[in-house]
C-alpha cells in the first residue's frame, strides 16, 4: 500500500464512530475499570442483559451495557472499547448548554466523530432523548439557520450539517435499549413535497427513549401511502411533521381522511412542524400538536397503557 493510501485509510477510521453490537465481558471490564469477576457477576445477577454464544461464552449487547451505565452512574473510562467515541472532553459535555455550542461548532466544522461523541456523552449523562433534540440538536440547527441567513454560514455547511445529524441519530439509534416485543407501536413521517428530513427522525429517537416501538416511515409520503400505513402496521400512535404545505386545498381534504382513518384505527394522531401555524391547525383533527419534542415525550406518557414496559 502507498504512503497516501496508509494516509487514507487511517483518517478513515479515525472519521468512523460505529456503536458496536457485541462484546465480551473482558471488554466491559476495560472500558469502565472495573474487573471482570465483577463483571461477570453483574451479568449473573441479570443486571446487564447476557447472551451465551455456541461455545457458552458470554456475549453483552452495547446498548444493555449503556442502558446498565446510565442507571448505574459507572463512567466510562475506554469508551473506544465499545466502539464508542473517546472521551476527551472531562465534564464538558455534560452539560446540555455547553453541548449545544460544541455541536454547533463541530457541525459547522463537519465533524462527524466529535457531533457522535458529544450526543452519546449527553446521553450517558441521564438526559433524556427529548431534551437532547430540543436543547441541543434543533437549538443548533436553529442557529445555524441565523448563520446561513447572515451569510456566516455556507449552503454546503448547512447541508452536510443536516447529514452529520442524520449519522448522529443513527448511531443514538443503535445506542438506545431493545424494546420489549410488547412494547406499543409508533410509526410516521414527512408529506410529499416536504423537504425537511430531521424532525421525524428526532421523533422516532424521543418515542424509543420513551420505551415505543417507533420506526420512522421516512419523508416525501403522499397521504394514499400513509392511509395504508396506518391499516397495515397499526399503531397505537402515527406522527407526522409539517415543515411545508404544497397545496392548502389538498392537504386539508386529505389530512382530515387520514385523521378520520386514525380516529376508526384508535390511533393517536400527533402532528408538530413549522407550517402548522395557528390558523392551519384551526383547520385540522388530530389528537396532539407538539411544538418541542418534550411536549411529545409527555403526550406519549398519557397514551402509554397501564402495566406497559417503560424506560424511565
Ligand atoms: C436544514 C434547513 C433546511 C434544509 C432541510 C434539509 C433536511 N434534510 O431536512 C433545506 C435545504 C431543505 C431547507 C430549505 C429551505 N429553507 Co430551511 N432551514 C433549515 C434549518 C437550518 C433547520 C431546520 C430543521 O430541520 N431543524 C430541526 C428540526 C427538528 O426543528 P423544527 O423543524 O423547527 O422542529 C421543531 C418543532 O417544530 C417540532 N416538530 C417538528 N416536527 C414535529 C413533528 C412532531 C410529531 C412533533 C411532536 C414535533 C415536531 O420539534 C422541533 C422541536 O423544537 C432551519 C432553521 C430553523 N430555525 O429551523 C432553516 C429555515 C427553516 N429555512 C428557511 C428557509 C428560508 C428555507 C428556504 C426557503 C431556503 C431557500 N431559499 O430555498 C427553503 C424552503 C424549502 C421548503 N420547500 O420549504 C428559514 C425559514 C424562514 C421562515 N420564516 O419561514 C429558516 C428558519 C432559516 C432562517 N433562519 O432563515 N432548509
Amino acid at each position: 500500500m502507498s504512503r497516501i493510501n496508509k494516509n487514507a485509510s487511517a483518517k478513515f477510521k479515525l472519521d468512523l464512530i460505529q456503536v458496536k453490537d457485541l462484546v465480551s465481558p473482558k471488554q466491559v471490564a476495560q472500558a469502565i475499570g472495573v474487573s471482570e469477576s465483577s463483571l461477570k457477576r453483574w451479568c449473573d445477577q441479570g443486571l446487564i442483559p447476557t447472551i451465551k454464544t455456541a461455545g457458552g461464552h458470554r456475549r453483552l449487547p452495547v446498548n444493555g451495557v449503556l442502558a446498565y451505565l446510565r442507571t448505574s452512574g459507572h463512567i466510562l473510562v475506554a469508551p473506544e472499547i465499545l466502539g464508542l467515541p473517546p472521551a476527551t472532553t472531562g465534564g464538558a459535555d455534560r452539560k446540555l448548554s455547553t453541548g449545544r455550542d460544541r455541536l454547533l461548532q463541530a457541525l459547522v466544522d463537519g465533524d462527524e466523530a466529535l457531533c457522535v461523541q458529544i450526543v452519546l456523552n449527553l446521553y450517558l449523562a441521564r438526559y433524556s432523548m427529548s431534551q437532547i433534540c430540543d436543547q441541543v440538536l434543533t437549538s443548533a440547527f436553529v442557529e445555524i439557520g441565523e448563520r446561513w441567513g447572515c451569510g456566516t454560514v455556507a449552503v454546503y455547511q448547512e447541508r452536510r450539517s443536516c447529514e452529520l445529524c442524520h449519522r448522529v441519530m443513527h448511531e443514538v439509534r443503535r445506542a438506545l435499549p431493545e424494546l420489549p416485543a410488547n412494547a406499543p407501536m409508533a410509526v410516521g413521517g414527512t408529506l410529499d413535497g416536504d423537504p425537511y428530513t430531521l424532525a421525524s427522525g428526532m421523533v422516532e429517537l424521543v418515542l424509543r427513549d420513551q420505551g415505543w416501538r417507533a420506526c420512522s416511515l421516512g419523508n416525501m409520503l403522499p397521504f394514499a401511502t400513509l392511509r395504508a400505513a396506518l391499516c397495515d402496521t397499526q399503531p397505537r400512535l402515527f406522527w407526522l411533521s409539517i415543515a411545508s404545505i404544497q397545496d392548502e386545498a389538498t392537504f386539508y381534504d386529505e389530512f382530515e381522511r387520514l385523521s378520520q382513518l386514525a380516529s376508526e384505527r384508535r390511533a393517536a394522531l400527533v402532528v408538530g412542524g413549522k407550517a402548522l401555524t395557528e390558523d392551519v391547525r384551526k383547520r385540522m383533527h388530530y389528537s396532539a400538536y407538539c411544538d418541542t419534542f418534550e411536549h411529545l415525550a409527555d403526550f406519549a406518557r398519557t397514551v402509554r397503557p397501564r402495566g406497559e414496559t417503560s424506560h424511565e
